[in-house]
């Protein structure tokens, strides 16, 4: 069997997550499919079933696969593939791609600015701010935990309904007629810790990514400040760039 090469200096686990990941992506094994058993797959290519669980626990942290205890290890469906050259709200992304968006609020209250919201809205230490923390769902599957802070003078009038039921972007936009312009994100890596591998359902030490982002008007006034951590093993960011000669 060359898909697994024992003589080869690279690990054997790692071998078998890129035989599999092939499986996945020529379509042998679709999203839903059950992959056979650990055993089967040590019998088969004459492995440890150590060797096969650490490939599994790799494919099912990277997102390939999932485990339902007692059932076994199933295909995962493809990660939501988010651009990053348009801002969109969380519920454009879902509905665009077939998605129901939903939202689960954690909290809705308002909060004297620290000096670090201050600095990141652009208003005065202290002045009212809105802190809303939402679990941000896709066909009722959670996908992100997002904080957000906004200036409560800005955005008047919102209200919990608005951030679970609808959009805040479209309450932004449509009722407030305030445009949001443009944004600043910043991407990092982590890992789950106890609470939100809880809300996240996924575990503990999982990837996820951190992303901040801030929201400004046309006339530069910040929108919004959020904090976000997002479900790595169902999310990728894309993003097209272009070639700058000067760097030549
Ligand atoms: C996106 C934005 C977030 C914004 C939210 C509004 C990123 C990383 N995050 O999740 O800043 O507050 O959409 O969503 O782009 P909503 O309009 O569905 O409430």
């Amino acid at each position: 069997m060359n898909d697994i090469n024992k003589n080869s200096p690279i690990p054997l686990y790692y071998q078998l997550e890129e035989y599999i990941k092939g499986l996945i992506e020529i379509g042998e094994f679709n999203p839903g499919d059950a992959l056979p058993p650990e055993r089967e797959f040590a019998e088969k290519y004459q492995i440890s079933r150590m060797t096969v669980r650490q490939a599994f626990t790799d494919l099912v942290n990277e997102g390939y696969l999932y485990r339902i205890q007692g059932k076994g290890t199933f295909v995962a469906e493809r990660k939501i593939e988010h651009p990053l050259q348009v801002l969109t709200s969380f519920t454009e992304d879902m509905k665009a791609r077939g998605l129901v968006p939903g939202s689960i609020l954690m909290h809705f209250r308002k909060i004297p600015a620290t000096i670090q919201l201050a600095e990141q809205l652009g208003i005065a230490e202290n002045a009212p701010v809105y802190d809303i923390k939402r679990i941000r769902l896709a066909d009722g599957v959670p996908m992100a935990i997002e904080s957000t802070y906004l200036s409560a003078e800005l955005t008047k009038g919102l209200t919990e309904e608005i951030v679970t039921e609808s959009s805040l972007y479209e309450y932004i936009e449509e009722q407030l007629k305030l445009t949001i312009d443009r944004a600043v994100q910043t991407i990092e890596s982590s890992v789950a810790g106890i609470a939100e591998a809880e809300i996240l359902h996924i575990s503990v030490g999982a990837p996820v990514m951190l992303i901040q982002n801030r929201s400004f008007q046309k006339d530069g006034v910040p929108v919004e400040f959020v904090k976000s951590i997002y479900r790595a093993d169902r999310y990728k960011f894309s993003i097209e760039i272009k070639r700058d000669k000067t760097y030549r």
